[in-house]
């Protein structure tokens, strides 16, 4: 009886350890840059699912490289793992404390991106609140370990504020609503700059960003209902974009008000 007792305990042993084999194992590899290359590639190529293109074709080099976003190697790395950095840890500097690529990344705006990219499988394991804003500059910019600065574009440059790949001239969408940098509400001007007759009309002046969808609306008084003149327009560029539309017979009533829609 004693030897078949033994047997049963270990066998139940044995299947537990099966079992935190089979469902921990893939758990702790999404702690580490392996468990992002099946979709980036490795961090020293050219992959990118956005269709980005690096400086020397290598994320690496963009990251690193001096000439680029001078990224301090702890930032990202801790000893002895060159292959394979941890996603939310590192050793660290004199400047910054350890937290890897999220001390530039931040955590829920990287997977709420990754779900409007159409990425669903972040959301199976991790289950995040509303990520911050655009405008919330991550740990590590503009520290004295990387040049990465602003986390908006505001100039039509290379290698500035966050934008350090080549030719789109933006950067990240830190929050994943879809708008980059200057686009999104919370880092972008947004206001009508004038409005002036010319003749019966009235054009319209506004300052906008180039990415969003704007529509000017109008109203014969302040608490009337105001309504859109002509179509939406998709403002097009980088940063802050001055635009104008006319409305035609504006300035035939007696009082005209305007204000703009956001129209994406
Ligand atoms: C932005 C984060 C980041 C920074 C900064 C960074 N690395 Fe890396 N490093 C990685 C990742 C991720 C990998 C894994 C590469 C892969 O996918 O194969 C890696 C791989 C490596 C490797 C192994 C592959 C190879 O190229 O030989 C070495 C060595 C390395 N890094 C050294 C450095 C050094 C030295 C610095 C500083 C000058 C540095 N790294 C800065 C993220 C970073
Ligand atoms: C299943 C494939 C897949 C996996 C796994 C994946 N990504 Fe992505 N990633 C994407 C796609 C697709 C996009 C582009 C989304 C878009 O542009 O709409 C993206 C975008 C990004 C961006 C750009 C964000 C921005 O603001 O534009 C970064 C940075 C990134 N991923 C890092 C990571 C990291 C770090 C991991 C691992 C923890 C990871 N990804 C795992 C598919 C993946
Ligand atoms: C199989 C489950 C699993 C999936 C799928 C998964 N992760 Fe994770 N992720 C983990 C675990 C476990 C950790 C490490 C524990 C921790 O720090 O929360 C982690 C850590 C992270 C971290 C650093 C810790 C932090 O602050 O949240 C980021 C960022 C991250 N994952 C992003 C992603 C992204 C982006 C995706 C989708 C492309 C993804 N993860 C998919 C399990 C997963
Ligand atoms: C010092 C800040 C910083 C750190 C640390 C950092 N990143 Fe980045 N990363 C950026 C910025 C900024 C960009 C966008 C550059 C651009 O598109 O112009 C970027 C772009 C990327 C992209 C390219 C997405 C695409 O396809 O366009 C990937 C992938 C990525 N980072 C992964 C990582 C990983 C993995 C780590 C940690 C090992 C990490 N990053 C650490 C700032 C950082
Ligand atoms: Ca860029
Ligand atoms: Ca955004
Ligand atoms: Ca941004």
């Amino acid at each position: 009886m004693k030897r078949v007792s033994n047997y049963l305990g270990w066998s139940a042993l044995w299947f537990g350890l099966m079992l935190w084999t089979c469902i921990c194992l893939p758990v702790q590899a999404y702690e580490r840059y392996s468990s992002c290359a099946g979709c980036h590639g490795n961090f020293t190529d050219s992959t990118s699912p956005k269709g980005t293109i690096f400086p020397s074709n290598n994320k690496h080099t963009m990251h690193r490289s001096s000439s680029y976003m001078d990224a301090e190697c702890n930032l990202c790395h801790q000893s002895g793992d060159d292959d394979d950095p941890y996603i939310g840890s590192s050793n660290g500097t004199a400047n910054n404390p350890g937290m890897g690529c999220i001390g530039c990344h931040l955590a829920e705006g990287l997977r709420a991106k990754h779900a409007e990219g159409g990425v669903a499988s972040c959301g199976g394991c991790h289950s995040d609140g509303p990520p911050s804003p655009e405008n919330v500059k991550p740990p590590y910019y503009d520290t004295a370990d990387t040049k990465v600065k602003n986390p908006a574009n505001d100039v039509k440059a290379a290698n500035t504020n966050e934008n350090w790949s080549v030719g789109d001239f933006l950067g990240l969408d830190n929050d994943g609503n879809g708008l980059y940098d200057l686009a999104d509400f919370a880092c972008g001007r947004y206001r009508i700059l004038s409005a002036t007759k010319e003749g019966n009309d009235v054009r319209i002046t506004w300052e906008t960003a180039g990415g969003r969808k704007d529509a000017v609306q109008a109203a014969t008084d302040l608490g009337g209902s105001f309504a859109d003149i002509g179509a939406a327009t998709l403002i097009p560029g980088v940063g802050i974009v001055v635009t104008n539309r006319l409305e035609v017979g504006a300035a035939t009533n007696a009082t005209r008000f305007f204000r703009l829609r956001y129209a994406p």
